[in-house]
Formats: C-alpha cells, structure tokens, sequence
C-alpha cells in the first residue's frame, strides 16, 4: 500500500498535527476488505487530526511485532491493530503495558488471558457472521448438499470463527455436509488455487462456503475454467459485502453474503481519543452489519462506499 513500507518498518504522513499520535499495524493488503478498511483509518485520521503512524504486517505477526516495538520506541500515544493470527502477543503487549502505552485492538481478537494488554477490542462478530451464513444455506438447501469451505488466514480469528459459527448453523441439518475445507489465505489466488484442486478432487460439489469475497471471487474463476456456471451449478456463500463480491452477487454469480464493515476508522479514532484522555470506554465494540440477496445487492450497489 501507498502508506507501508513493507518490512514492518513505520512511516508517517507529513505535517503532523498537535493532537495525539497512533501506531496503526495493519495486517497487509491481502484483500479488497483490507484496502477498504486501511483507506478508512487514514482518511478518518486526518479528519479526526491525529498523527497516524502506519505499517504493513504483510499478513507476518512478526511484522507487526516489529512494528509494534518501533510505536513504543517512538513513544506514540495509543497503538492500534489487527492481529494477523490470534496467539503469540503476550510479550510485545506487556512492552506496551510497561511503556504505559495503551492498546487498542481493531478488526480481529486475540487469544490471550490477559485482558489488561488492551483497552478495547472493536470489530465484528466473527461467529455470527459464520452463522448467518450456515443459516442461509440451511433455510435454502433442498436434499443432499456437499460443501466446499475455503478458509481464511490459518490460526487467524475470522478464520476461527466463521468457520465455527457455520458449522454451529448447519448442525442440525445431516443432509448438508462440508466435504472439504482448506485455507486460501483470504486472497483471490489462494481461493482460485484451493477451489481447482477441490474441483478436481471432489466427485459433486454443490456449494461453496468462503470466508471472504476475494477467495470466492477466485472460486468463480476456477468454476468458469471447469466449464461449470458459477452461482448456478455451483452455488457460493461468502462474507464481506466489498465493491467485487457485491457486482457479482448482483451479476447472479454468487449467490449470499454476509457483510462484514471495513469502514472502523471514524469508531477508531473516537475510541483512541477517549482511553488516550483517560476516559472510560466498553471493553468490545461491536460492529454493525447486514447480509444480502441477489435482488439486495443490485439495490444496493449503487450507493455502496467500498
Ligand atoms: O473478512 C477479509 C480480510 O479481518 C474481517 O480480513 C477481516 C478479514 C476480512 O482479509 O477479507
């Protein structure tokens, strides 16, 4: 991305402001959700006057740990970010704690028994969404259904979580089954990659579950090159809502989706002032969010920010 250099290393934009000072470390840039959701936290940063430091993780927790320990030696007023995975930041965020830096956590969770290594976690519900999904299908599945899964980001939360929250959804329904499930990094390769050997591996595969629009997007591509009709033959389910995914839904060639917000910048910036000013904030934030239907995403498209 424009604002990244890539190796963990920060940069700032010029003219810094007289208000507070973030270290922002993104996950990467690994999808049209990740570009949406950066391009939020810059643009309401500038509006909100506060001197945003930002790096790109490129999808490595070692990255962002880096990164992470540069915020605390610039001495940044408040550190923001989106885990990659969801263990292994006990350590650098008792560096944090000990620098009597606060936290914020956006976007994704993490595992950690310490509830006293961040101020506040604000971002969607991962199982939820997972559930919506595995809902839909449940409600719309006639006879046998075989389901295909494409996974996010191993070990990452809305990996974790969607696929649970599916799987909780469609329990109760003995008919529908996940016959395979692998990840595909949540990027459109990764999904076309996973989605060709799954084509050429499984006999009858009637619908595609992906944990974001980009590797269902790769799906569709992988299906066409098989000679098969996305969205008909194949149907596809996936979780996001950005510009892409939604012009396919409205095009028929997937079939549901799940929205999951990238826009968590303006609720960012207000949480960073407050627990930076010493104020009380909740300890989850959770964000608000929809689905959409075929005959929904061709309503909504036109007036859709991203
Ligand atoms: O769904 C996916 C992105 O963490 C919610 O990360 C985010 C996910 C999003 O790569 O597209």
């Amino acid at each position: 991305t424009a604002c990244g250099s890539g190796d963990g290393g920060t940069s700032s934009p010029a003219g810094a402001s007289d208000g507070i000072t973030m270290g922002f470390a993104q996950v990467g840039a690994e999808s049209g959700w990740r570009t949406a959701n950066t391009k939020s936290v810059q643009d309401e940063a500038k509006a909100a006057g506060v001197d945003l430091k930002f790096s790109d993780g490129q999808q490595k927790q070692e990255n962002q740990i880096k990164a992470i320990r540069s915020f605390i030696q610039q001495k940044v007023d408040v550190i923001a970010f989106s885990p990659v995975v969801e263990t292994g930041w006990d350590a650098v965020l008792e560096e944090a704690k000990a620098a009597n830096i606060p936290v914020i956590l956006t976007d994704r969770a993490i595992d950690s028994d310490d509830d006293s290594l961040y101020a506040t976690f604000l971002g969607s519900d991962f199982v939820e969404e997972g559930r919506k999904a595995g809902k839909w299908l449940a409600e719309n599945a006639g006879g046998p259904v075989n389901v295909v899964e494409l996974q996010g980001t191993t070990g990452s939360a809305p990996a974790n979580d969607r696929k649970k929250g599916f799987a909780e959804a469609i329990a109760a329904k003995p008919d529908i089954k996940v016959v395979e499930s692998q990840t595909g990094d949540f990027t459109r390769s990764g999904g076309k990659q996973v989605m060709e050997a799954f084509l050429k591996s499984v006999p009858k595969i009637d619908v595609v579950y992906a944990h974001n629009d980009d590797m269902g997007l790769g799906a569709i591509e992988a299906i066409k090159a098989a000679g098969k009709v996305p969205g008909k033959d194949i149907k596809i389910i996936t979780v996001d809502a950005v510009k892409d995914g939604m012009t396919a839904l409205a095009a028929g060639e997937i079939n549901y989706i799940v929205e999951c917000s990238p826009l968590l910048g303006k609720q960012l910036m207000d949480l960073a002032k407050k627990v930076v000013a010493g104020e009380q904030v909740p300890k989850r934030v959770v964000t608000e969010e929809t689905t959409f239907t075929q005959e929904q995403a061709k309503a909504a498209l036109p007036t859709r920010q991203y």
